[in-house]
Protein backbone atom coordinates (compact mmCIF):
# COMPACT_ATOMS: atom_id res chain seq x y z
CA UNK A 1 0.00 0.00 0.00
CA UNK A 2 1.48 3.29 -0.90
CA UNK A 3 2.15 5.17 2.27
CA UNK A 4 0.85 8.75 0.96
CA UNK A 5 -1.89 11.10 2.37
CA UNK A 6 -5.45 9.58 2.28
CA UNK A 7 -7.22 12.24 -0.23
CA UNK A 8 -4.00 12.10 -2.51
CA UNK A 9 -3.65 8.82 -3.01
CA UNK A 10 -7.50 8.52 -4.06
CA UNK A 11 -6.96 11.35 -6.50
CA UNK A 12 -4.62 9.06 -8.49
CA UNK A 13 -6.38 5.69 -7.94
CA UNK A 14 -9.52 7.00 -8.70
CA UNK A 15 -8.83 8.64 -12.44
CA UNK A 16 -7.02 4.99 -12.89
CA UNK A 17 -9.84 2.79 -11.88
CA UNK A 18 -12.43 5.15 -14.01
CA UNK A 19 -10.02 4.36 -17.27
CA UNK A 20 -9.68 1.05 -15.74
CA UNK A 21 -13.57 0.45 -16.34
CA UNK A 22 -13.77 2.11 -19.22
CA UNK A 23 -11.52 -0.09 -20.79
CA UNK A 24 -13.62 -3.34 -19.20
CA UNK A 25 -16.94 -1.81 -20.35
CA UNK A 26 -15.13 -2.02 -23.95
CA UNK A 27 -14.39 -5.93 -23.13
CA UNK A 28 -17.29 -6.80 -21.47
CA UNK A 29 -18.52 -8.45 -24.64
CA UNK A 30 -15.84 -11.07 -25.04
CA UNK A 31 -15.80 -11.54 -21.33
CA UNK A 32 -16.75 -15.00 -20.73
CA UNK A 33 -16.47 -15.47 -16.78
CA UNK A 34 -19.70 -13.04 -15.56
CA UNK A 35 -22.42 -12.46 -17.81
CA UNK A 36 -24.04 -9.04 -16.80
CA UNK A 37 -27.28 -8.10 -18.68
CA UNK A 38 -28.31 -3.89 -19.24
CA UNK A 39 -31.76 -4.81 -19.54
CA UNK A 40 -33.64 -6.51 -17.01
CA UNK A 41 -32.64 -6.41 -13.33
CA UNK A 42 -34.36 -9.49 -12.99
CA UNK A 43 -32.72 -11.78 -14.78
CA UNK A 44 -30.15 -12.23 -12.01
CA UNK A 45 -26.98 -12.85 -13.66
CA UNK A 46 -25.66 -12.81 -9.67
CA UNK A 47 -24.47 -16.11 -7.59
CA UNK A 48 -24.16 -14.45 -4.24
CA UNK A 49 -26.43 -13.94 -1.41
CA UNK A 50 -28.29 -10.88 -2.86
CA UNK A 51 -31.73 -9.78 -4.11
CA UNK A 52 -32.47 -7.64 -7.12
CA UNK A 53 -35.51 -5.47 -7.56
CA UNK A 54 -35.87 -2.83 -10.09
CA UNK A 55 -34.63 0.30 -7.70
CA UNK A 56 -32.41 -1.55 -5.10
CA UNK A 57 -29.73 -4.20 -5.00
CA UNK A 58 -28.58 -5.74 -1.89
CA UNK A 59 -25.37 -7.40 -1.64
CA UNK A 60 -24.34 -9.18 1.66
CA UNK A 61 -20.95 -9.98 2.55
CA UNK A 62 -19.36 -12.14 5.25
CA UNK A 63 -16.06 -11.61 5.71
CA UNK A 64 -13.84 -14.16 7.88
CA UNK A 65 -11.03 -14.62 8.46
CA UNK A 66 -9.97 -11.41 6.96
CA UNK A 67 -11.73 -12.54 3.57
CA UNK A 68 -14.52 -12.22 1.74
CA UNK A 69 -16.91 -14.60 0.30
CA UNK A 70 -17.88 -13.04 -2.81
CA UNK A 71 -16.90 -13.63 -6.17
CA UNK A 72 -15.99 -10.53 -8.41
CA UNK A 73 -19.34 -11.94 -10.07
CA UNK A 74 -21.42 -10.95 -6.92
CA UNK A 75 -20.38 -7.38 -6.78
CA UNK A 76 -21.32 -5.89 -10.22
CA UNK A 77 -24.37 -3.72 -10.22
CA UNK A 78 -26.12 -1.46 -12.41
CA UNK A 79 -25.02 2.54 -12.78
CA UNK A 80 -28.21 4.39 -11.71
CA UNK A 81 -29.26 1.70 -8.88
CA UNK A 82 -29.28 1.95 -4.98
CA UNK A 83 -27.36 0.14 -3.94
CA UNK A 84 -26.85 -1.32 0.10
CA UNK A 85 -23.72 -3.59 0.92
CA UNK A 86 -24.26 -5.34 4.28
CA UNK A 87 -21.01 -6.44 5.95
CA UNK A 88 -21.12 -9.33 8.63
CA UNK A 89 -17.48 -9.37 9.83
CA UNK A 90 -15.60 -11.87 12.78
CA UNK A 91 -13.69 -9.28 13.56
CA UNK A 92 -14.37 -5.39 14.53
CA UNK A 93 -13.39 -2.63 12.10
CA UNK A 94 -14.15 -0.68 9.08
CA UNK A 95 -15.42 -0.83 5.75
CA UNK A 96 -14.40 1.92 3.29
CA UNK A 97 -15.49 2.09 -0.19
CA UNK A 98 -13.28 3.93 -2.09
CA UNK A 99 -14.48 6.00 -4.48
CA UNK A 100 -17.54 6.96 -3.26
CA UNK A 101 -15.60 7.42 0.09
CA UNK A 102 -18.46 5.89 2.48
CA UNK A 103 -17.48 3.77 5.46
CA UNK A 104 -19.35 1.57 7.76
CA UNK A 105 -18.42 0.37 11.33
CA UNK A 106 -18.73 -3.51 11.59
CA UNK A 107 -18.12 -5.89 14.69
CA UNK A 108 -19.41 -9.67 15.55
CA UNK A 109 -22.93 -9.70 15.39
CA UNK A 110 -23.14 -6.05 14.40
CA UNK A 111 -23.15 -5.78 10.49
CA UNK A 112 -22.36 -2.43 8.76
CA UNK A 113 -24.09 -1.60 6.20
CA UNK A 114 -23.47 0.98 3.26
CA UNK A 115 -26.22 2.47 1.18
CA UNK A 116 -25.23 4.33 -1.97
CA UNK A 117 -26.83 5.62 -4.96
CA UNK A 118 -24.28 4.07 -7.87
CA UNK A 119 -24.76 7.17 -9.90
CA UNK A 120 -20.79 6.84 -10.96
CA UNK A 121 -19.77 3.72 -13.34
CA UNK A 122 -16.08 2.40 -12.10
CA UNK A 123 -14.16 0.10 -9.98
CA UNK A 124 -14.40 1.39 -6.42
CA UNK A 125 -12.25 -0.85 -3.76
CA UNK A 126 -14.27 -2.37 -0.86
CA UNK A 127 -11.28 -2.46 2.05
CA UNK A 128 -11.28 -3.63 5.90
CA UNK A 129 -9.22 -1.47 8.24
CA UNK A 130 -8.45 -3.28 11.46
CA UNK A 131 -7.37 -0.71 14.16
CA UNK A 132 -5.25 -1.14 17.14
CA UNK A 133 -6.37 -2.37 20.04
CA UNK A 134 -6.36 0.22 23.24
CA UNK A 135 -3.07 0.40 24.50
CA UNK A 136 -2.86 -1.31 27.69
CA UNK A 137 0.13 0.15 29.11
CA UNK A 138 -0.77 3.95 28.46
CA UNK A 139 -2.00 5.22 32.04
CA UNK A 140 -4.13 7.44 29.54
CA UNK A 141 -5.55 4.39 27.05
CA UNK A 142 -7.62 3.49 30.00
CA UNK A 143 -11.11 5.36 29.56
CA UNK A 144 -12.23 7.00 32.97
CA UNK A 145 -15.85 6.45 33.96
CA UNK A 146 -17.97 9.78 34.82
CA UNK A 147 -20.77 8.43 36.58
CA UNK A 148 -21.98 5.46 38.31
CA UNK A 149 -18.47 4.19 39.65
CA UNK A 150 -18.19 1.26 41.58
CA UNK A 151 -15.35 0.41 43.77
CA UNK A 152 -15.86 -2.66 43.51
CA UNK A 153 -15.55 -4.82 39.96
CA UNK A 154 -17.16 -7.75 40.63
CA UNK A 155 -15.50 -9.56 37.22
CA UNK A 156 -11.89 -9.58 38.86
CA UNK A 157 -13.42 -9.26 42.55
CA UNK A 158 -12.83 -13.02 45.25
CA UNK A 159 -15.29 -14.62 43.58
CA UNK A 160 -16.01 -16.32 39.93
CA UNK A 161 -17.72 -14.37 37.12
CA UNK A 162 -20.91 -15.43 37.52
CA UNK A 163 -22.38 -17.35 34.79
CA UNK A 164 -24.89 -16.68 31.94
CA UNK A 165 -28.21 -17.24 32.56
CA UNK A 166 -31.29 -17.31 30.47
CA UNK A 167 -32.99 -14.09 30.61
CA UNK A 168 -36.70 -15.38 31.47
CA UNK A 169 -37.65 -12.96 29.46
CA UNK A 170 -37.66 -11.42 25.05
CA UNK A 171 -35.59 -8.72 26.17
CA UNK A 172 -33.50 -6.92 23.67
CA UNK A 173 -30.40 -4.17 23.48
CA UNK A 174 -29.31 -1.14 21.19
CA UNK A 175 -26.91 1.54 22.17
CA UNK A 176 -25.99 4.74 20.06
CA UNK A 177 -23.26 6.76 20.69
CA UNK A 178 -22.56 10.20 20.24
CA UNK A 179 -19.07 11.55 20.44
CA UNK A 180 -18.30 14.74 22.27
CA UNK A 181 -15.35 16.57 22.21
CA UNK A 182 -12.34 15.59 23.78
CA UNK A 183 -12.87 12.18 24.22
CA UNK A 184 -16.24 11.87 25.83
CA UNK A 185 -18.85 9.68 24.32
CA UNK A 186 -22.74 10.01 25.12
CA UNK A 187 -23.98 6.16 25.43
CA UNK A 188 -28.10 5.93 24.53
CA UNK A 189 -29.11 2.28 25.70
CA UNK A 190 -32.22 1.11 23.94
CA UNK A 191 -33.92 -1.49 25.56
CA UNK A 192 -36.88 -3.89 24.86
CA UNK A 193 -38.86 -5.89 27.80
CA UNK A 194 -36.69 -4.34 30.58
CA UNK A 195 -37.12 -2.38 33.60
CA UNK A 196 -33.79 -0.73 35.31
CA UNK A 197 -33.80 -1.46 38.85
CA UNK A 198 -31.17 0.74 40.48
CA UNK A 199 -32.54 -0.38 43.91
CA UNK A 200 -32.57 -4.28 43.14
CA UNK A 201 -28.16 -4.54 42.93
CA UNK A 202 -27.37 -7.63 43.98
CA UNK A 203 -30.73 -9.19 44.34
CA UNK A 204 -31.78 -12.23 42.93
CA UNK A 205 -32.76 -12.47 39.38
CA UNK A 206 -35.98 -11.11 38.53
CA UNK A 207 -36.82 -11.73 34.65
CA UNK A 208 -37.31 -8.76 32.49
CA UNK A 209 -35.38 -5.98 34.90
CA UNK A 210 -32.04 -5.52 35.73
CA UNK A 211 -28.85 -3.25 35.50
CA UNK A 212 -26.37 -2.85 32.59
CA UNK A 213 -22.32 -3.17 32.27
CA UNK A 214 -20.77 -1.00 30.05
CA UNK A 215 -17.23 -1.78 28.46
CA UNK A 216 -14.67 -0.25 25.90
CA UNK A 217 -12.33 -2.23 23.87
CA UNK A 218 -13.31 -5.45 26.04
CA UNK A 219 -13.24 -3.53 29.89
CA UNK A 220 -15.31 -2.71 32.02
CA UNK A 221 -15.80 0.73 32.85
CA UNK A 222 -18.97 0.15 35.34
CA UNK A 223 -22.23 -0.51 35.99
CA UNK A 224 -25.30 1.42 34.24
CA UNK A 225 -28.42 2.08 36.06
CA UNK A 226 -29.90 4.74 33.29
CA UNK A 227 -30.72 4.29 29.68
CA UNK A 228 -28.08 6.63 29.17
CA UNK A 229 -24.14 6.47 30.26
CA UNK A 230 -21.05 9.59 29.42
CA UNK A 231 -17.77 8.07 28.74
CA UNK A 232 -15.21 10.60 29.71
CA UNK A 233 -11.17 10.14 28.49
CA UNK A 234 -10.80 8.33 25.64
CA UNK A 235 -7.83 7.88 23.67
CA UNK A 236 -7.71 9.73 20.31
CA UNK A 237 -8.83 6.51 17.52
CA UNK A 238 -11.94 3.80 17.17
CA UNK A 239 -12.55 2.26 20.28
CA UNK A 240 -15.25 -0.30 20.40
CA UNK A 241 -18.03 0.36 23.33
CA UNK A 242 -20.06 -3.03 24.29
CA UNK A 243 -23.51 -3.20 26.47
CA UNK A 244 -24.98 -6.02 28.34
CA UNK A 245 -27.78 -6.39 29.93
CA UNK A 246 -27.48 -8.15 33.23
CA UNK A 247 -29.50 -9.24 36.22
CA UNK A 248 -30.03 -8.12 39.52
CA UNK A 249 -26.86 -10.58 40.28
CA UNK A 250 -24.56 -9.58 37.57
CA UNK A 251 -25.23 -12.23 35.74
CA UNK A 252 -24.78 -11.75 31.50
CA UNK A 253 -28.06 -12.75 30.17
CA UNK A 254 -29.03 -14.88 27.33
CA UNK A 255 -31.72 -15.31 24.81
CA UNK A 256 -32.20 -17.94 22.43
CA UNK A 257 -28.71 -18.67 23.66
CA UNK A 258 -26.77 -15.74 22.85
CA UNK A 259 -25.98 -13.15 25.11
CA UNK A 260 -27.85 -9.86 25.61
CA UNK A 261 -25.40 -7.11 24.27
CA UNK A 262 -24.81 -4.39 21.86
CA UNK A 263 -21.61 -3.02 20.24
CA UNK A 264 -21.09 0.09 18.25
CA UNK A 265 -17.52 1.11 17.31
CA UNK A 266 -16.64 4.99 18.01
CA UNK A 267 -13.82 7.25 16.53
CA UNK A 268 -12.14 10.08 19.25
CA UNK A 269 -11.17 12.87 16.72
CA UNK A 270 -7.42 14.14 17.99
CA UNK A 271 -7.80 16.35 20.77
CA UNK A 272 -4.45 17.31 23.19
CA UNK A 273 -4.90 15.18 26.18
CA UNK A 274 -2.50 16.85 27.88
CA UNK A 275 -3.31 20.18 27.95
CA UNK A 276 -7.23 20.48 28.34
CA UNK A 277 -8.59 23.59 26.56
CA UNK A 278 -6.26 23.12 23.73
CA UNK A 279 -7.52 23.07 20.06
CA UNK A 280 -9.07 19.65 20.15
CA UNK A 281 -9.93 18.57 16.46
CA UNK A 282 -8.03 18.36 13.03
CA UNK A 283 -11.48 18.03 11.74
CA UNK A 284 -10.03 15.01 9.68
CA UNK A 285 -11.43 12.13 11.73
CA UNK A 286 -9.40 9.64 10.10
CA UNK A 287 -5.69 10.76 10.49
CA UNK A 288 -5.24 9.93 14.35
CA UNK A 289 -6.40 6.10 14.05
CA UNK A 290 -3.44 3.49 13.65
CA UNK A 291 -4.96 0.83 11.09
CA UNK A 292 -2.57 -2.35 11.88
CA UNK A 293 -4.84 -3.93 8.86
CA UNK A 294 -5.74 -3.08 5.43
CA UNK A 295 -7.57 -5.55 3.30
CA UNK A 296 -9.21 -5.39 -0.04
CA UNK A 297 -12.30 -7.37 0.02
CA UNK A 298 -12.79 -6.78 -3.68
CA UNK A 299 -14.18 -4.31 -6.34
CA UNK A 300 -17.61 -3.08 -6.38
CA UNK A 301 -18.05 -2.37 -10.19
CA UNK A 302 -20.94 0.07 -11.25
CA UNK A 303 -21.47 -1.13 -15.39
CA UNK A 304 -23.13 1.78 -17.13
CU1 LIG B 1 -23.64 -5.95 37.47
Amino acid sequence: MLRIPHHARWAIVVPLLLIAAALTACQTGVQSDAPFTTNDSTQAPYTADRQTSADATLINMTIANRASDLARADLRVRQGQTVRLAFDADEAGEIHLHGYDLTAAVAPGQPGVITLDAHTAGGFGINFHVFAPADAAATNGKPAASNDSHSHDHSSGHAAKPESIDAGAPIAVAIAAQVESKGTVDVAIDTEAWQWAPDQVDAPHVPGTGHAHIYVDGVKISRVFAPSYRLTGLTPGAHEIRVTLNSNNHHELLRDGLIVEARTLVTIPHYDITAAGSAPDDGHGHSSREIIAEVHLGNLEVYP
